[in-house]
């Protein structure tokens, strides 16, 4: 499927981001990335292209690696035993998600289609604005199919990245699975341990907004001073998101040892 199928270009005439509907887009966005920290683009893919992702995903879903863990917000394993007990460092939680690579889609996916287009990469650009965006190259992370089964969830954290996270809702879950971010939770120059706490333990649940997305669509946001998660999903339905990420240089790739925790240890050339 071409990208002028996968775009819903009828509602959105981002193939040249110079005509008004285009830059009216990038406009809003920016606004609502600078001001909430995300922006969501509803019905940004078409239907039928959500059809054929889903059925990609779904023939590919026996290969995915279950990544689960205890971790704490910062996405560390292990604890710190000079901290306290309860110290924002200490407090784990469970994660539980399941992952297809990029090595693992076929040369036509759709969301292979997707990531590769220049039309959405100049939009996305437009949108962060702190210039061009490239394809990352590593064999395993540029684009990923994210799978969340009944009582899957990704606990609260920070991104570890510094940029930005985007993110396609392909199938939403029949009940939980979703995504809820407590904004400006610290900054570069405090970690604003006791705030993350609060957050942590259900105190400031006046924070909380809950960042609603049908199927179709794309979400930018800034994860990594903001806490966020993915509640636990109930019910047989699947949650199914494709995940990406984009670089502000060309060429840049993962670390393996990163990947390896990721993707399981055939990402560090293991079998298995
Ligand atoms: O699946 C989502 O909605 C967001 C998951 C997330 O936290 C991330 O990709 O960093
Ligand atoms: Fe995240």
């Amino acid at each position: 499927m071409d990208i002028e199928d996968i775009l819903n270009l009828d509602t959105y005439p981002v193939d040249d981001s110079g005509t008004p509907g285009g830059q009216a887009l990038i406009d809003r966005c920016r606004g609502d990335l600078l001001g909430n920290l995300y922006c969501t683009i509803p019905d940004f893919v078409s239907p039928q292209a959500l059809a054929l992702m889903a059925e990609e995903a779904a023939g590919l879903k026996a290969g995915a690696y279950h990544n689960h863990s205890l971790r704490n917000c910062y996405l560390h394993q292990s604890k710190d035993t000079a901290l306290p007990q309860d110290h924002a460092r200490n407090l784990q939680d469970r994660s539980s998600v399941r992952m297809i690579a990029y090595d693992q889609l076929v040369e036509a996916s759709p969301l292979k289609t997707f990531y590769q287009s220049e039309i959405v990469q100049e939009l996305v650009a437009g949108i962060v604005g702190e210039g061009p965006l490239y394809p990352n190259i590593d064999p395993y992370q540029p684009a990923n199919y994210v799978y969340y089964e009944n009582g899957d969830e990704s606990s609260w954290h920070f991104d570890s990245d510094n940029s930005f996270t985007m993110t396609l809702m392909i199938q939403p879950a029949d009940n939980g699975g979703i995504f809820q971010m407590s904004g400006n939770t610290r900054s570069a120059s405090s970690e604003n341990y006791q705030q993350v706490r609060d957050v942590l333990t259900g105190k400031r649940e006046d924070t909380i907004v809950s960042i609603g997305r049908e199927p179709g669509a794309l979400c930018i946001f800034k994860g990594c001073h903001s806490l966020h998660r993915v509640s636990p999903v109930v019910g047989d339905q699947l949650r199914i998101m494709g995940v990406f990420v984009y670089e502000f240089s060309p060429g840049v790739g993962g670390d393996p040892k990163v990947n390896a925790t990721i993707y399981g240890p055939r990402a560090l050339g293991n079998p298995g």
